[in-house]
């Protein structure tokens, strides 16, 4: 069974109901499937064949959709880049990835030969739109997603087809997702959390959805009450961002919802509370990663307990890990590992770190967390110093080698300091010489590293502390305070 199999009761069943609004336009589940036909046939006129990949670097838009599933029907690779890399970035994701073609609604920085969305859609227009055979199976890759690499470069974690359909059949049931469900989607769709969770369950369940180009605190109220959604999917940042709403507008909000889930980052216990309050319900907090989408989640009946991430999903297992390999008692911190028919098929043209990921048949996830007695995961940070700000990850090593590449920069270091609405932000604390200045780093830093990349604060020092062995103690650089 492949990916369309899932969606048939859908793309199939439900062919007249409105599946997807986008801005003006509407499409019903039929035209959405006739769409993917048309580009699969174009694909394939391009000499596009089983595992070439394919990758799109676009803002949120039916066509990103439309484009998934056409690499789905063709077994073609589909990589989604982040559009907010620059040139940097996008390279080593395209030379890694080697795709047959770019997709983009305009220049791919430092990439040459673009296709152009607009002339993809016209050409697909002119290819049937009949149904088109699938020769894929749940084992081929469907999608090559570029999570942040601990070593500076990003990895490519290889989803197949059975990754996909487990993640979201196990979401519709554990949070009774229907048809009649109506979901708000204004997540990137470059990113698992609206790809492998949000187009998972519409497609799976035949719900409606509205599709926003972004989240924009300030339109977002207006989306709620025009679309009436029963379902939303965020991250910790968004449902701060929401508290800024008047209650009167939270209130009208929250009578049509069903359901407010978050992910992505940790959700502070404080706004769960006020969220409740003025919107009148509880999110529901949920947790994953790139290479294993969804792994625990707080129930959808029973207690949704604040600071935790809930109990493994079906079919899931999950434990915590002493550093020695032994199983840590309840309530003791250790690494948690995960194992399930969602675990990513390994990190792409990368055998030895894929190696180096699993134990015992269990992905490491690098998380680090305890258990309680009622078996809830809570999770305390990372064994690696990832900064998550406002829900994209950010590896400091990254950032440090970039800066440390400036003319003047003698050394770097990046830290992720508390921020009331992202969560955290980078800061880079630098030990300069004469030549460099902090405006021109700055500038530098805008200009080729992804926005939320970007160190929010420039901190000269004239040493970085280290211990005796020369690491960086981090914990001893002073942090600013940022008020939001
Ligand atoms: C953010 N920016 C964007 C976008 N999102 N620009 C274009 N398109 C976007 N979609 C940039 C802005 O240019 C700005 O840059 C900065 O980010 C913050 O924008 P702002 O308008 O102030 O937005 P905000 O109110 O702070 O909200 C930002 C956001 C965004 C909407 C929460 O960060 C976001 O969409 N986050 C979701 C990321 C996500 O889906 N992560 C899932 C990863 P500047 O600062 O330069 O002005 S998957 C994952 O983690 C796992 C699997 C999981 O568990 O889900
Ligand atoms: P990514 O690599 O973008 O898939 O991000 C995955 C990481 O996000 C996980 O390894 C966690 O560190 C973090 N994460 C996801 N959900 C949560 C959550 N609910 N609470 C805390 N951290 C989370």
């Amino acid at each position: 069974m492949n990916l369309l199999h899932a969606f048939a009761p859908s793309l199939e069943g439900r062919p007249d109901e409105p599946g997807l609004e986008f801005g003006e336009q509407t499409f019903s589940f039929r035209k959405i499937d006739e769409r993917s036909n048309q580009i699969a046939y174009l694909l394939q006129s391009r000499g596009f064949n089983m595992g070439d990949r394919l990758a799109v670097y676009l803002e949120n838009c039916p066509e990103f959709i439309f484009l998934f599933l056409a690499a789905a029907k063709l077994g073609v690779i589909f990589v989604p880049v982040n559009i907010l890399y620059k040139e940097r970035e996008v390279s080593h994701i395209l030379n890694d990835a080697s795709p047959k073609a770019v997709v983009a609604q305009g220049e791919v920085p430092g990439h040459g030969s673009v296709w152009l969305v607009s002339d993809l859609v016209r050409e697909a227009s002119q290819f049937p739109s009949k149904p088109f055979q699938s020769t894929t199976t749940g084992d081929s890759i469907a999608a090559i997603v570029y999570t942040s690499g601990t070593t500076g470069a990003s990895k490519g974690a290889m989803l197949t087809h059975n990754n996909f359909m487990a993640n979201g059949i196990n979401l519709t049931s554990a949070w009774q997702i229907t048809e009649r469900d109506r979901f708000l989607l204004a997540l990137p769709l470059f990113h698992v959390h609206a790809l492998g969770n949000g187009v998972m369950i519409w497609l799976i369940t035949g719900c409606r959805m509205r599709l926003l180009e972004r989240f924009e605190h300030q339109k977002a109220p207006a989306e709620f009450l025009s679309f009436r959604p029963t379902l939303f999917f965020g991250v910790p940042t968004i449902y701060i961002r929401l508290l800024d709403q008047e209650s009167a507008t939270a209130r009208q909000i929250g009578v049509s919802l069903r359901l407010f889930v978050c992910g992505s980052a940790p959700l502070p216990a404080h706004v769960l509370d006020a969220f409740r309050d003025k919107y009148g319900h509880t999110i529901l907090e949920r947790y994953g990663m790139t290479e294993t989408l969804m792994n625990i989640s707080n129930p959808y009946f029973g207690i949704r307990k604040a600071g935790t991430v809930g109990l493994p999903l079906p079919g899931i297992s999950a434990k915590v890990m002493n550093e020695d390999g032994t199983p840590a008692a309840t309530g003791a911190i250790g690494e948690v590992y995960i194992k399930g028919p969602n675990v990513f098929a390994g990190y792409w043209n990368r055998d030895e770190a894929t190696r180096q990921a699993f134990q015992d048949g269990y992905f490491k996830t690098g998380d680090l967390g305890f258990i309680d007695a009622d078996g809830y995961f809570t999770l305390n940070g990372r064994k690696s110093d990832l900064i998550i700000s406002g829900g994209f990850n950010i590896y400091p090593r990254e950032i440090e080698e970039f800066l440390l590449e400036q003319p003047g920069v003698t050394e770097a270091a990046v830290v992720g300091v508390a921020h009331p609405v992202r969560g955290e932000v980078p800061v880079a604390y630098l030990v300069l010489s004469g030549q460099a200045d902090i405006t021109s780093l700055e500038v530098m830093c805008r200009n080729h590293l992804a926005s939320f990349k970007v160190p929010r604060a420039f901190v000269t020092v004239e040493k970085l502390p280290r211990t005796a062995l020369g690491k960086v103690q981090k914990h001893l650089l002073p942090k600013p305070d940022f008020k939001g």
